[in-house]
Formats: C-alpha cells, structure tokens, sequence
C-alpha cells in the first residue's frame, strides 16, 4: 500500500499535464511549481480527515491534489514581484525567476483552473449536491472572502501595527481558509462521521490553521534560509506585523502550544481520537521548516 506521501505525489504526477504537451513551457513551469517539493501538509490534512469519514482513498486524491494545487498557484503569485517578492522556494528559484513573470502568472491561474476540473470532473461523493457543496468549499475559501482577501490584507498590513485579533482575522482568511477547507472536503469524501462530528473536525482545522502560521511566523525569524528553503527573515525585512513582532517570540511559541492542545482536544470525539490527524497536529507545531 503506497503511504499517503507517495499517494499525493503520484496523483499530482498524473494530475498535471505532461511537458510534451502544448503550451510546453507552461506545463513544464506548472509542473516546476507543484512537484518540487513542499510538505504537503494541505493534502495530508485531507487524507487524515477522509481516511476517519471512510471514504475511498481514490476520491481522497483529487481533494488532496486539487488542494495542494490552489496552494502552489498562491506560492508562486506571493513570490513575485508585485507582492512578497522573492527569489526562493522550496530550495530552488522561484517560478518567476526559473521562467518569468508572465508565465508565472499563468502557472497560477491555471493551477486554480485544474484545481475546480479534479473537484468537478471526478466523482467525490455519493449525493451530486454534496460534491457541489464541496467545490463551493473550495471556491469560498480561495477567493475574497478567504485566501486571497487575506492576502489583500496582508498586503494593506505592511508597516502597521496590528492587535492579535487583527493578525487572527487577517491568517484565518490568508492561510486558515485553505487548511479548514483541506479537511472539510477530504471529510466530505466519505459519509461515516456524523454532523456534531462535521464541527468537532472544523474546530480542530481553525486551531491547526492559526497554529500552522504562528509557527511559520517563529520560524521566519528564528530559522536559517538553508533549513527554511526559503528566504529567512523576510517578514521583518518586509515590515510585516507577525505574531513574533507583536508578542515575541516565546510567547508566540507558547501560543502556537495552546492552539495544538486545543486542536487536539477537538479531536477527542472522533474515531481513533483523529487518528493521523493527531501527528499532524504535532508535525505542524514542532516542523523546523
Ligand atoms: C497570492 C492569492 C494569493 C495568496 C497568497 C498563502 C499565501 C497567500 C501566501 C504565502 C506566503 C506565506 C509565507 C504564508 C504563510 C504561511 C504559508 C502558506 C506558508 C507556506 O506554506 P507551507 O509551509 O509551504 O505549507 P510548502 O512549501 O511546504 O508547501
């Protein structure tokens, strides 16, 4: 049996179009963007929840692809030079750099694009209305009201001091929304788990989402450019309020402890306590990259 890392790289693998096929620069920077690399905590977070709904491993794979893809199609948009400006990711040039920025650009909007036709051209559930359901998951927490309206945020936030609600209410929409809506719709692909059990799994996905960023945040300041694949240092460099410049970083670290506990006790009520879910928890938390 393929372990779940081998399963998303596989899918992915089969999932983008082959480089021989035209436009071939395109699809080769798609496939530069999506297949270097990365943790895969987004697709991860979809088996978790899929594998305790008892869903089909197969319908699992486009969740966790489509995921990953929206996630990559961010990346490569937040690294060019419009906004965070950066030259490195995942250890190698960035997209931008590799190829340029037009390509850039459309490696992000096709990347978006193939995200919906995995949701939309497989089936993923029993009942046709929860799959609908599930690709308006994915649309609502991408667009405006999720991921990139905080990212517009973000960009509005640069030199400001905000207050942690205000941090809070800008990482829930820039990086909370995709993780939440990871685990939703890798739940949605199977029907074993009841509607409060639905909640607990939500509430478990906001607190893992927020602790994921605190932690990118005490690792942006307190980690090399080698470990990170990524440039070091850039949220101060950028003057970007972060849960390290407006806690610290100690306090910060013991913020990202809490919300791992509360993730975890949302957990209690499922089956197997959440099973993998519990270890990703902790992967999130104590990742030193
Ligand atoms: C451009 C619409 C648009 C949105 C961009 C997510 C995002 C919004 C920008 C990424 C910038 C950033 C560093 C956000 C902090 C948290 C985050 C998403 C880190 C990168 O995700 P990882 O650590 O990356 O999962 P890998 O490379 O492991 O997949």
């Amino acid at each position: 049996m393929l372990s779940r890392q081998d399963r998303i790289e596989k899918a992915l693998h089969a999932m983008l179009p082959a480089p021989e096929i035209a436009p071939r620069r395109l699809h080769s920077a798609m496939r530069y963007a999506v297949l270097g690399g990365g943790k895969r905590v987004r697709p991860l977070l979809a088996y978790g929840a899929g594998e305790l709904a008892s869903a089909i491993p197969e319908r699992i794979d486009f969740v966790a692809a489509a995921v990953e893809m929206i996630h990559a199609y961010s990346l490569v948009h937040d690294d060019m030079p419009e906004m965070d400006d950066d030259v490195l990711r995942r250890g190698r040039p960035t997209v931008h750099v590799e190829f340029d920025e037009a390509t850039a650009l459309l490696v992000g909007d096709s990347l978006q694009s193939l995200a919906f036709q995995m949701l939309s051209g497989h089936r993923l559930a029993d009942d046709p209305r929860r799959q609908v359901e599930m690709i308006e998951m994915l649309a609502r927490a991408s667009g405006s009201r999720g991921m990139a309206g905080g990212q517009a945020i973000d960009l509005e936030s640069t030199a400001k001091m905000l207050t942690v609600p205000e941090l809070e209410f800008m990482h829930i929409h820039k990086t909370g929304a995709l993780i939440r809506a990871s685990v939703a719709l890798g739940a949605r692909c199977g029907d074993a788990l009841t509607d409060a059990q639905l909640d607990q799994l939500d509430h478990f996905s906001k607190f893992i989402g927020l602790a994921f960023q605190v932690v990118d945040d005490v690792l942006d300041a307190d980690s090399s450019t080698a470990t990170l694949g990524k440039t070091a240092g850039k949220d101060a460099s950028n003057n970007k309020p972060t849960y390290v410049s407006v806690l610290g970083l100690e306090r910060a670290r013991a913020l990202a402890e809490d919300l791992r506990d509360d993730a975890l006790r949302a957990l209690d009520c499922l089956p197997d306590k959440g099973g993998h879910l519990r270890q990703l928890a902790d992967f999130i938390v104590l990742r030193k990259f």
